[in-house]
């Protein structure tokens, strides 16, 4: 069996599972959001991320059935946590479906799920093959009540002209900027720059990568609204994360 039967086996079956990573308030530290990363419990390879399988589905035309179902796993099990909000990852491939924008609203309606609890994360990818399509998907999507966030945000050539061209909610800055920051550093002044222009443009921004308290520190001096990182949790089950939540209620 080649690896795409098995990519679409482990779709159809639902074999695949999502892990939740806390994203939390730079203010007070309480967890406000939660990012679904897809895994797959593979027989032979055990648990694959994330990297390992979605370049296939895009390749081989699965990513759309694989998007639909984190979408409906996400809003199923965000039953578990009523207070805090789920973040999913679309393909640009996904995002660019004439059906996209009925399809979050049809899972949305089935699942029960409140669409101010859910934030769709893009990439600039999304909006370079088809600006005009991409603009209104966006605005359909936000009168559902549903967040748009630019996920890797500094990573792309133009993200100053999506900004202002695309209505985000929030920009997550990417993690290249965390892993080489040095305070006084290159990075620092990059992501100095993207707090600032964020804030100025009314969006959330979000540090993601975040590893060191010291890192953490200078976030929330620069005032960057959400911290995400492995110092603050990796990537964990719904039930997991249930727990956490109970903990710091
Ligand atoms: O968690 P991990 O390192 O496996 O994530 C790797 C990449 O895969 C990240 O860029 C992440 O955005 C992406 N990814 C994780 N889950 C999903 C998903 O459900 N759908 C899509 N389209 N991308 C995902
Ligand atoms: O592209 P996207 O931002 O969706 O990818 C998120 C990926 O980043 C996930 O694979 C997640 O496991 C990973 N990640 C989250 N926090 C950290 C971190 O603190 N350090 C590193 N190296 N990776 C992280
Ligand atoms: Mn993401
Ligand atoms: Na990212």
């Amino acid at each position: 069996q080649s690896a795409e039967d098995e990519l679409r086996a482990a779709i159809e079956n639902d074999e695949l599972q999502l892990l939740y990573q806390p994203i939390l308030s730079a203010q007070d530290g309480k967890i406000v959001c939660v990012e679904a990363l897809a895994r797959w419990q593979h027989r032979a390879y055990g648990l694959l991320s994330a990297d390992s399988f979605i370049p296939l589905a895009e390749e081989r035309g699965l990513i759309v059935a694989l998007g639909e179902w984190a979408l409906r796993r996400a809003c199923a099990e965000a039953k578990l946590w009523p207070d805090v909000k789920v973040a999913i990852n679309v393909s640009p491939i996904q995002f660019r479906q004439k059906d996209f924008v009925a399809t979050v609203n049809r899972i949305l309606t089935e699942s029960g799920t409140d669409a101010q609890r859910v934030e769709l994360e893009l990439t600039e990818g999304v909006v370079i093959a088809d600006a005009d399509l991409a603009e209104h998907a966006m605005v359909d999507l936000r009168a559902l009540g549903v967040r748009m966030v630019l996920d890797d945000f500094g990573t792309g050539y133009s993200s100053l002209i999506y900004l202002r061209r695309f209505a985000f909610d929030k920009i997550k800055i990417d993690r290249s900027f965390m892993e080489s920051m040095e305070f006084s550093g290159e990075s620092a002044i990059i992501i100095r720059s993207i707090v600032d222009l964020g804030r100025s443009l009314g969006l959330t921004v979000t540090a993601e990568g975040v590893e060191t308290e010291e890192q953490a520190r200078f976030l929330r001096t620069l005032g960057c609204d959400e911290l995400q990182g492995y110092l603050f949790g990796r990537p964990v089950t719904a039930t997991e994360i249930e727990q956490r939540l109970a903990e710091q209620r």
